[in-house]
């Protein structure tokens, strides 16, 4: 049987080129491999405040650039994690099946808490609420970026638990996370050390897959460089011109020997042109497929029919954990 993978995003943006060559660009790959379900996580963009009317335009438009970016919607299901109640309510049963402790230690928690004056509730359980997208369609295959390694540990350590109290209930997954050379963590243009971010105060330390042409090459021309004018991949001395040769790798198709040895005569100047010029060209594509996805209810159909088929798939797992805790039928 083939394998199946889920994948979500968050709609709390528009999707920046490091979501899209840690994530989706593997999703792309895996819809000829697998059956493929991704998810426009909307749920978990409100751990944190939102316009609700930019929220919703932001959860059409990931969507919509899930299929610019080349997820047929025939090969793959996509759809609104909120139009699909399952989530919410395994979620509940997972809590109960979770500790303080193990959700206080996530990373990703303790960064965003310090950064937002308002901390929710449902910042602190959003990786339950993440176990719960996965183990519902009993995914055997995760794709995303390096920050969501340890929720999906967690994911697997949830799974485990409630298959050795309760009998065989859910798939334990595995994680698909690119290397750091290959995309798996895209940092900030304006600072090497922090992941590059969606919701980022600062759009000059993003490139979102809308930013017009004119906007990436100022972007890439004020993004930060490290000392000495050397192109070379070397994460711990030159975190900065790593960062911009794993992008021009991953959109020109060169290795990062091949970028290395095309730059060796030349500084930080002509790199820096010729990578704004790459993005610019991968980008272009995606742009224009967005705008004709724009077109009332194109998108809507899409989404409509992609709940329908997952909440079939759904639904079982569902209710045979249900039963396993004693729930009485409806
Ligand atoms: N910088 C990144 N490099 C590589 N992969 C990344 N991902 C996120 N940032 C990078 C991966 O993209 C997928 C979707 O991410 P998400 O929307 O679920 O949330 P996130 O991981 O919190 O991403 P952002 O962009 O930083 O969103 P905000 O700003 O809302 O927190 C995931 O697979 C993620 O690993």
């Amino acid at each position: 049987m083939a394998k199946r993978v889920f994948s979500g995003v968050q709609p709390s943006g528009v999707i920046t080129i490091g979501n899209y060559l840690g994530a989706i660009k593997n999703f792309v790959k895996l819809q000829h491999e697998a059956e493929c379900i991704f998810c426009v996580v909307d749920l978990h963009a409100l751990t944190v405040p939102q316009d609700p009317k930019e929220l919703y335009e932001a959860t059409l438009n990931t969507a919509r650039l899930f299929v610019a970016c080349g997820i047929d919607p025939q090969k793959a299901t996509i759809f609104v994690q909120s139009h699909v109640p399952a989530h919410a309510e395994l979620s509940w049963l997972l809590e109960c099946n979770s500790y303080f402790g193990e959700l206080r230690r996530m990373t990703q928690f303790k960064d965003k808490s310090a950064k937002n004056e308002v901390v929710t509730a449902g910042l602190f359980t959003y990786p339950v609420l993440m176990a719960a997208d996965i183990l519902l369609y009993q995914a055997d295959l995760v794709p995303v970026g390096d920050d969501q390694k340890q929720h999906l540990e967690l994911t697997r350590n949830i799974a485990e638990r409630i298959n050795n109290r309760f009998g065989q209930t859910f798939k334990v997954p595995e994680p698909y996370i690119p290397e750091r050379s290959a995309g798996g963590r895209i940092m900030s243009l304006t600072n090497p050390d922090e992941k590059m971010s969606k919701s980022s105060d600062d759009p000059k330390s993003y490139i979102s897959l809308l930013d017009p042409p004119d906007l990436i090459r100022k972007k890439i021309r004020s993004a930060v460089t490290d000392s000495g004018r050397e192109i070379r991949y070397d994460e711990e001395e030159k975190p900065a011109v790593s960062n911009l040769m794993v992008i021009y790798s991953l959109c020109s198709g060169l290795s990062l020997e091949e970028i290395e040895d095309k730059y060796k005569d030349s500084g930080y100047g002509q790199f820096k042109k010729d990578l704004a010029e790459i993005v610019v060209e991968t980008l272009e594509p995606i742009q224009s497929r967005f705008n004709e996805l724009c077109e009332p209810g194109k998108i809507e159909k899409i989404l409509r029919e992609g709940k329908e088929r997952v909440e079939k798939i759904a639904a079982p797992t569902l209710d045979d954990f249900r039963n396993k805790l004693g729930l009485v039928e409806r």
